[in-house]
């Protein structure tokens, strides 16, 4: 697959950045080019996760890159976790996926609600990608709505007996831990690290997607499994607990989506100077012009929206429905724009000699998880008027 990216700036946006964020978005970008690039199609049309780029993702420090260097992550700040979402994301959503669930959903949440005795014990290895972790929050029944999880757990003296199951989940077939969300006797949810190897634990794999195809999705099943005490993550409980760590990771994703929108723009305007019809570039038409114009507007107000989400953020002042505004703006931005690439390439955009059809099916899943589309407008409705419409 080429890989000629250029990434448009056409506000100079640069200027907002610090000199550690550009080196570290052009760290992220040459190994994307070096390592995701030349694979990802392969990996995607056999829909397998290319396995051997943990280690190379930890390398690089993609694996809680906001985390303390005390428990191994890389201390930055959270633009740079931005960057690095969007340059990975530039390669493929599957691999932003993997470094996302990491960084946001696995370290975080331990991090952040764990025990010190956690902490040490998982989050080193999380960075190093010695293991790997994976989020159960999703159940069957319970999507949209995961306040009515079913999944729960039965006091046991020194330990508790987990049962359900959970649906959707990102990595899970080779994840060696698992935090995933369950109600206690009382109804309330909380936080439990689930090892693999515990009896009556099991992770099947989902086949069959059209989407992601790159990145290993599947169940989480809990058949009466003894969970020692230990494993609870005892800073926080409730709903409010799991929606935190979506935040961080929609955050993420936020910038992620403009690293497939920046590739699907590049592609297409290098392919529209190059092919020649009617005796012109097509370039040189107008259509062809506003698709490009319109793509490259939306791009730069993205650009800003996730820029000024990462000072908030920087300063502890970012709200969630100021997240699920970014989320959903641009994600809906990027597959808008993977739509009109495709279309520029003709029947070319189809192939797998260009990213734009694997970015656009991805992107199926993207607008999808983490809050639907709809459910980002709903969390905006609720805060303009008041009234929650869910
Ligand atoms: P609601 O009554 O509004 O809230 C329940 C409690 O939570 C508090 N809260 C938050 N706290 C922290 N951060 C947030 N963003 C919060 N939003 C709400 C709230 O104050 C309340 O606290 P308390 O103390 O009063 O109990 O909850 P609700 O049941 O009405 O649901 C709200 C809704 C619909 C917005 C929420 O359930 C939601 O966001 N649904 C979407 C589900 C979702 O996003 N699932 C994602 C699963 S993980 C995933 O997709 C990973 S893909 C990863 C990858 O591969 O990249
Ligand atoms: P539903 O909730 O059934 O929604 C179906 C439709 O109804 C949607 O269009 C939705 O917007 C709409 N809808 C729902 N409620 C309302 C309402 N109140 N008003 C109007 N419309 C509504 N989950 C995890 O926990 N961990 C993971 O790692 C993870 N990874 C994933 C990876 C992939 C590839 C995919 C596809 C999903 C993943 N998910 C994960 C699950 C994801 O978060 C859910 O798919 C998502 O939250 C939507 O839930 P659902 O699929 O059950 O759809």
């Amino acid at each position: 697959m080429h890989d000629n990216f250029t990434s448009p700036d056409f506000y100079q946006i640069d200027d907002l950045l610090s000199e550690e964020h550009k080196l570290i978005r052009e760290s992220t970008r040459q190994w994307v080019s070096k390592s995701v690039s030349p694979i990802i199609e392969e990996y995607a049309q056999k829909a397998e996760f290319p396995k051997h780029l943990i280690k190379e993702l930890a390398e690089i420090g993609a694996f809680g890159p906001y985390i303390p260097e005390k428990y191994g992550g890389a201390g930055l700040d959270q633009i740079s976790y931005g960057i690095m979402m969007q340059e990975i994301e530039r390669g493929d959503s599957g691999i932003r996926s993997t470094a996302s669930v990491q960084s946001s959903l696995v370290m975080y949440p331990i991090y952040k609600f764990g025990s010190e005795d956690q902490k040490e014990r998982f989050l080193p290895k999380l960075a190093t990608g010695e293991i790997m972790g994976c989020f159960g929050l999703t159940e069957p029944d319970h999507g949209s709505n995961p306040g009515g999880m079913i999944t729960n757990f039965k006091d046991d003296g020194d330990h508790i007996i987990l049962n359900g199951s959970k649906m959707w989940i990102s990595n899970s077939p080779f994840a060696d831990i698992a935090v995933v969300w369950a109600k206690d006797e009382n109804k309330r949810i909380h936080g439990v690290i689930v090892e693999r190897g515990m009896k009556g634990f099991s992770t099947p794999e989902t086949h069959n997607k059209w989407s992601l195809r790159a990145s290993s999705t599947g169940e989480l099943i809990f058949d009466n499994v003894r969970v020692p005490k230990e494993n609870i993550l005892p800073g926080k409980s409730g709903l409010g607990a799991p929606l935190m760590c979506l935040d961080s990771a929609r955050y993420g994703i936020s910038w992620g989506a403009i690293g497939v929108a920046m590739d699907c723009y590049n592609t297409a305007l290098n392919y529209s100077l190059e092919r020649v019809q009617f005796g012109k570039p097509i370039a040189a038409k107008q259509l062809q012009q506003k698709k490009l114009a319109e793509m490259l507007t939306e791009i730069t107000k993205a650009q800003l929206l996730s820029w000024k989400l990462g000072k908030l953020k920087n300063d502890d002042k970012a709200s969630s429905a100021q997240i699920s505004l970014a989320k959903r703006n641009n994600v809906d931005m990027a597959i808008k724009i993977a739509r009109d690439a495709r279309q520029v390439l003709g029947g070319m955009g189809i192939t797998g000699e260009y990213s734009i059809m694997r970015h656009m099916m991805n992107l199926e899943s993207v607008i999808t998880y983490e809050g639907t589309h709809d459910i980002h407008l709903l969390i905006l409705g609720n805060e303009i008027t008041g009234h929650s419409a869910f």
